[in-house]
């Protein structure tokens, strides 16, 4: 198949202006051990962000990658959950709700092995730190040997993916459920409106949203959702952040998820080999996962892949991006990648039409351009998607979507997000993983001398 493709946005700035801006942005939001996704909005270590954030710090300070990857690992709980928020303890209570009071992780999450001596939340995010440690090894092998790197990564990294696979199989399948809307990363993405609506909100008065200091109301969710999230976030943590045998009100699979929880796993075969480990357990691990995720998440009729409700039962017929980044999964059947990128082409998602492709389909009544997962363009997504692209031999268009996440990340201040046909800018700026991604794709030659990329996406071979 090949893709026909509209001329992308033109670049604002030259490519060492926009190194240099992105190197910028990654110096001011690093606070010594690692790196924050914003000093206003997210001022805190948060799990998936610190694994892109070490993509693009490897080619800054590989020494500095490695410590991003390595702090947050650091605040492992024992059960081998990584958490989505390792907090700073300098940072003021008030400047980021769910603070750690909210969390207590420490006290409510001991017996399950959260760490003493430091404060965590107790949901986890996509796992892309297997991927993100193999990147960073990869940048500069000797100093990877010279500090045991991925010997200290290995057993951390595996444990963490025991856990996803084990307690948080609550599906039965293998694949991870997430239970709650913060955990797949995509917060307020349309997907969850069906089953956040069995949740009781917590009542308004009950907390205070710090987000809306930062951000425009318009940009963020609202506040029916943020009831509903608060709701769900206390009553896992009063469960002691117990997983199987809870009753969960929100449990879902999502195909993004488990998609890099199978490139992850790809990646902690080569780890494993490289640190004389065996690798085919985790070899044969991303089999089963990558026939579970076509089994369970693949909807013909739409194309793509959807998520599964666990609590309610089926597939949820909301259309996100997400259902689209399994592209990144090696060895998908040729039938299901040409659907994909029938579908990623389509009308719901314009790859190679409008300067980035939305969070969510642009056809469905919920799409809103400017609210934070509900149609925006998001800049780890369009990275995602360019590699799956690359992956299955669609250079051109891979090379296209290249051009246009740079020239929009140049035009719009690394921002958090940005409207998916315009480029403008939506959310906070000099945001973490805009700037980190755009120093990954900058490093990245074009075509010509990037074609052989087309097999495996856990390689790392951009360089
Ligand atoms: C809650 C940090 C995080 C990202 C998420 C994004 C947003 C937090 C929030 O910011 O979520 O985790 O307060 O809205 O949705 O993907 O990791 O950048």
């Amino acid at each position: 198949m090949t893709l026909l493709l509209e001329t992308p946005v033109p670049a604002a700035v030259d490519d060492l202006t926009l190194r240099r801006s992105a190197a910028r942005v990654l110096f001011t939001n690093w606070t010594g051990g690692s790196t924050v996704p914003s000093r206003g909005l997210y001022p805190h270590q948060w799990s998936w962000d610190s694994a892109f954030i070490a993509i693009g710090l490897r080619h800054l300070s590989v020494r500095r990658a490695q410590r991003e990857l390595e702090t947050l690992v650091g605040a492992q709980w024992a059960d081998g959950r990584i958490p989505h928020i390792v907090f700073n303890p300098a940072v003021p209570l008030d400047a980021y709700f769910p603070s750690p009071d909210f969390w207590r992780s420490s006290r409510d999450g001991a017996a399950v092995g959260a760490p003493a001596g430091i404060e965590t939340s107790g949901i986890v995010q996509p796992p892309v730190h297997a991927l993100a440690a193999w990147l960073v090894h990869q940048a500069d092998p000797e100093a990877s040997h010279r500090r045991g790197f991925l010997p200290r990564m290995y057993g951390h990294l595996a444990a963490w993916h025991d856990y996803l696979t084990g307690p948080r199989n609550l599906g039965g399948r293998g694949l991870a459920a997430m239970v709650h809307p913060w955990e797949p990363g995509m917060d307020n993405s349309p997907c969850w409106d069906g089953p956040l609506q069995r949740v009781e909100p917590a009542a308004a008065g009950s907390y205070r949203r710090a987000d809306l200091d930062h951000g425009q109301p318009a940009e963020r969710p609202t506040d029916l959702d943020y009831g509903r999230y608060v709701r769900l976030a206390t009553d896992y943590r009063d469960s002691g952040y117990a997983d199987k045998g809870s009753r969960h009100a929100f449990a879902v699979e999502d195909p993004c998820v488990n998609a890099l929880l199978i490139v992850s796993e790809h990646a902690l075969a080569r780890i494993a080999a490289e640190t004389g480990a065996d690798p085919a357990p985790h070899e044969h691990r991303a089999t089963r996962l990558t026939e579970a995720l076509v089994e369970r998440l693949w909807s013909p009729d739409d194309g793509m892949f959807l998520c599964r409700d666990l609590v309610g039962g089926g597939l949820l017929a909301e259309r996100s991006v997400a259902g689209l980044l399994p592209l990144i999964v090696p060895g998908l059947p040729q039938d299901l990648v040409d659907a994909l990128i029938r579908t990623a082409t389509g009308p719901g998602f314009r790859l190679g039409a409008i300067p980035m492709v939305p969070s969510y389909d642009i056809t469905r009544p919920a799409f809103d351009p400017s609210r934070y997962w509900r149609g925006p363009a998001w800049f780890n997504t369009n990275w995602l998607l360019e590699r799956g692209l690359r992956q299955y031999g669609q250079v051109r268009a891979a090379d296209r979507l290249r051009t246009s996440i740079l020239a929009a990340a140049g035009a719009c201040d690394f921002a958090e997000y940005v409207d998916p046909f315009t480029a403008q800018a939506r959310g906070t700026r000099d945001f973490g993983w805009t700037a980190a991604l755009t120093l990954d794709l900058l490093a990245a030659a074009p075509s010509a001398g990037n074609t052989s990329r087309t097999t495996d996406p856990s390689s790392g071979e951009r360089t």
